[in-house]
């Protein structure tokens, strides 16, 4: 992606906090991650049966850890330069990547939300603090429960109001919410300071995601078990690579950064 591209789209970031890009996998590249997700996600789905017979979402972290299948996925070239452009020259990884499953038939699990409703209240310029790139592995539509947004509200200055939410913890409908929904291979670029939730998925289909989530050097990272491991940082050794893995210094006197 020529770097002017990737800075318009940072720009259209800028003002809606969110990007769809199409065919950011095509079938063939989505062909062993979807292998390897499937493998991985049956497995976990005996572990988590076990204490949750009915779970609306399963979830599984360090999937970057997990298998070299899904490494490619932290400078992957159709996304890697957009969010590169949003955060600058100090991008890390926010945490090692995650697996997000949502059965077939399965009710609403959060209401309206940001992940950081804080942030308004921080005395110093508004800065873009986590930017998630959401890959499909498969087709969302409509009625599979797809992550559900209102364009323009990680700019808000108060929190999410609570009354977007009813007291069944559904999300109610918001005028103006987006719901996004594409092809398996798009990616979801959002910066998760948004307002947004997901609907139940009503389809016999289950709605699958591999997500990875960027920010600042630093920043610190997601913790409890989200982080990357010192050992798979140490791993790396592409400078880039190294860099979003949190490998090195983030204060970098002399300005040169690797990714
Ligand atoms: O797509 C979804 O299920 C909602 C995800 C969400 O709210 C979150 O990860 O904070």
């Amino acid at each position: 992606m020529e770097s002017h591209e990737a800075q318009a789209l940072a720009e259209r970031f800028d003002r809606e906090g969110y990007l769809v890009i199409p065919n950011a996998l095509t079938p063939k590249e989505l062909e062993p991650l979807r292998q390897r997700y499937d493998e991985l996600m049956s497995a976990h789905w005996e572990t988590v049966k076990r204490t949750d017979p009915d779970p609306r979402r399963v979830y599984l972290p360090r999937l970057l850890e997990r298998d070299p299948a899904f490494e490619p996925l932290m400078d992957w070239p159709r996304t890697y330069p957009i969010a590169r452009a949003i955060l600058g020259q100090d991008i890390t990884l926010a945490s090692a990547g995650e697996a997000d499953y949502r059965p077939a038939h399965s009710g609403g699990w959060i209401g309206w939300h940001s992940d950081t409703s804080w942030l308004p209240g921080v005395p110093y310029p508004r800065q873009f603090h986590w930017v998630r790139c959401a890959y499909f592995l498969e087709d969302i539509t409509e009625d599979m429960g797809p992550f559900t947004l209102l364009p323009g509200s990680h700019r808000a200055t108060h929190p999410c109001p609570p009354e977007y939410t009813g007291p069944d913890n559904l999300p109610r409908t918001i005028p103006g919410q987006v719901a996004i929904t594409g092809k398996a291979g798009t990616c979801l670029i959002n910066n998760t300071e948004i307002w947004h939730t997901s609907t139940p998925n009503r389809s016999a289909r289950p709605r699958k995601l591999l997500m990875v989530l960027y920010k600042h050097a630093w920043m610190r990272q997601w913790e409890a078990g989200h982080d990357l491991t010192r050992e798979f940082g140490e791993r790396q050794t592409d400078p880039r690579r190294r860099q979003l893995c949190n490998v090195g210094p983030w204060h970098r006197y002399d300005g040169n950064w690797d990714a």
